[in-house]
Parts: C-alpha cells; sequence; structure tokens
C-alpha cells in the first residue's frame, strides 16, 4: 500500500530535522592566541624538553625554511611561535604547554590551528610537531609540507576540566624550521559530532581518529522520498481501478 510507505518516511524525515535541530553544536571559545599579544601558554624546561619556541615576524633566519609572513596578517606585521632549525642538533624537542582560563562543562573540546613546515631546498629534512591533549595524543605530522600555512582541527574528549593542550617540535635537520599561530581552543556545548552540512572535520578520541558528519537531509533521501511515493500512488491506481472495474462488473 502507498500510504504506510509514504507515512513512515515522512516520520523519518521528520525525526531527521527535529535531532537536526536538538543535536546542534556550540562552540565556545576558552583560549584564543594569534600571538599578537601575551597569550596565556609556558614554555616546558629541561629535563622535560631541550630547547624553547621563540617569536618570529616576516621570514625566519634561514632561506629555505618557514613562513615568509604569519597566518594572522599575511605580512610582516604578525607573529607567530616557531623552532627554529639547527642541523648539530637534530632531535632535540621543544614544548609549549597552553593554559586555558575557562572551563571544558560537557567533557569535549575542540582545538583549531594554523602550522607551517616547509624545506624548500630538500632532501626533506623537516622534524615532527605533535599535540597532546588532556593526557592523549592527538595529532602528529612529519616532513615537508609545503610552503603554506595548513589548518588542523580536531575534537576531542576531555576529562579535565581545564584542558591541557601540549605543543611539541622535534628538530629535523637543516632547513627545518616549524611555525604556528592563531590557535584556538573551544568548549564543545551540545553533540560532539555535529557539523555544518557539507563540512567535515576531524575527530579525535582516546582511540583514534574518524570523520564525522552530523545527520542531515541530503538529496539522496529526497529521492527516495519521491520514488517511494510514486510508487504508492502507482499502486493506489491499481487499486482504485480494481475496484471502479468489480463495481462496474456487479452491475452488470
Ligand atoms: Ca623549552
Ligand atoms: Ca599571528
Amino acid at each position: 500500500m502507498w500510504w504506510p510507505n509514504s507515512i513512515l518516511l515522512w516520520l523519518f524525515l521528520i525525526w531527521i530535522n527535529t535531532n537536526k535541530r536538538t543535536l546542534a553544536q556550540t562552540l565556545n571559545p576558552i583560549f584564543d592566541c594569534n600571538f599578537e599579544k601575551v597569550c596565556s601558554f609556558a614554555q616546558d624546561q629541561a629535563p622535560l624538553d631541550d630547547f624553547d619556541w621563540i617569536y618570529g615576524n616576516g621570514p625566519t633566519e634561514a632561506p629555505f625554511t618557514g613562513p615568509d609572513a604569519d597566518n594572522t596578517f599575511q605580512n610582516a606585521t604578525g607573529t607567530y611561535l616557531y623552532i627554529r632549525s639547527n642541523s648539530t642538533l637534530r632531535g632535540t624537542v621543544a614544548r609549549i604547554h597552553l593554559l586555558p582560563s575557562q572551563i571544558v562543562t560537557q567533557g569535549w573540546a575542540r582545538l583549531e590551528f594554523f602550522y607551517h613546515m616547509s624545506d624548500r631546498e630538500g632532501p626533506d629534512r623537516l622534524g615532527t610537531l605533535s599535540v597532546d591533549g588532556c593526557g592523549y595524543p592527538l595529532w602528529s605530522v612529519t616532513g615537508n609540507q609545503g610552503n603554506l600555512w595548513l589548518k588542523a582541527a580536531m575534537t576531542f574528549k576531555c576529562e579535565q576540566d581545564m584542558p591541557e593542550l601540549v605543543f611539541e617540535a622535534i628538530r629535523g635537520g637543516r632547513d627545518s624550521d616549524i611555525a604556528i599561530d592563531d590557535i584556538i581552543i573551544y568548549d564543545v556545548i551540545g553533540d560532539p559530532f555535529f557539523t555544518t552540512e557539507g563540512t567535515t572535520s576531524a575527530l579525535s578520541t582516546n582511540l583514534g581518529e574518524s570523520e564525522n558528519d552530523g545527520p542531515v537531509l541530503t538529496t539522496s533521501m529526497l529521492v527516495i522520498v519521491v520514488v517511494f511515493s510514486a510508487i504508492g500512488f502507482i499502486l493506489l491506481l491499481c487499486l482504485v481501478s480494481a475496484v471502479f472495474k468489480k463495481v462496474v462488473m456487479d452491475k452488470l
């Protein structure tokens, strides 16, 4: 019968849209650092690491590595944080701890930042940039990523009230500057898996990373509804026709 199919499908669509609204996500920034003013972070010291991150403006000292400008303003007035390459100190480590001043209210946080890892002379001698969040490894990349600022974004479970975020850079060889800029931490309120239609985001958990989309009304769902409705309509016509024929035949 046509009508049970259609009713079930429309109820399903209503459920999808209802949940889409109730599962909406609010991102409340609790840490926002573009390095244009003093930010709340701390440099680790020995024996926890080997050297410190430093501020940069415009190109870095070495000609074949590092950004030409920061990410915020894309010019030499803007500031970023970076580690300077040193071929004799390969493998040494520099770490910073971000120090948010507000708590995570529902156990989920989101981190977004930009990074620059370029070795323009090659062979690739870039080291590793990695991020730990709330005691777990969240993200890591090694090697030359090209001469551009790239964005990283991840949502992760945080059992600490104050999320502890650590950026760690491991020096590569010559021409292996690593820079970061525009770091934002959000308190995630609502559904941590929700994203707006048409976008995806990396979702980190203690078990690893995955891609997730929120429930959305897609074109394929509409096609299914139209097809089922058409089938239901044809069946209805067949039924009406059969009933009509029976009535006529009975009268004859
Ligand atoms: Ca240090
Ligand atoms: Ca900046």
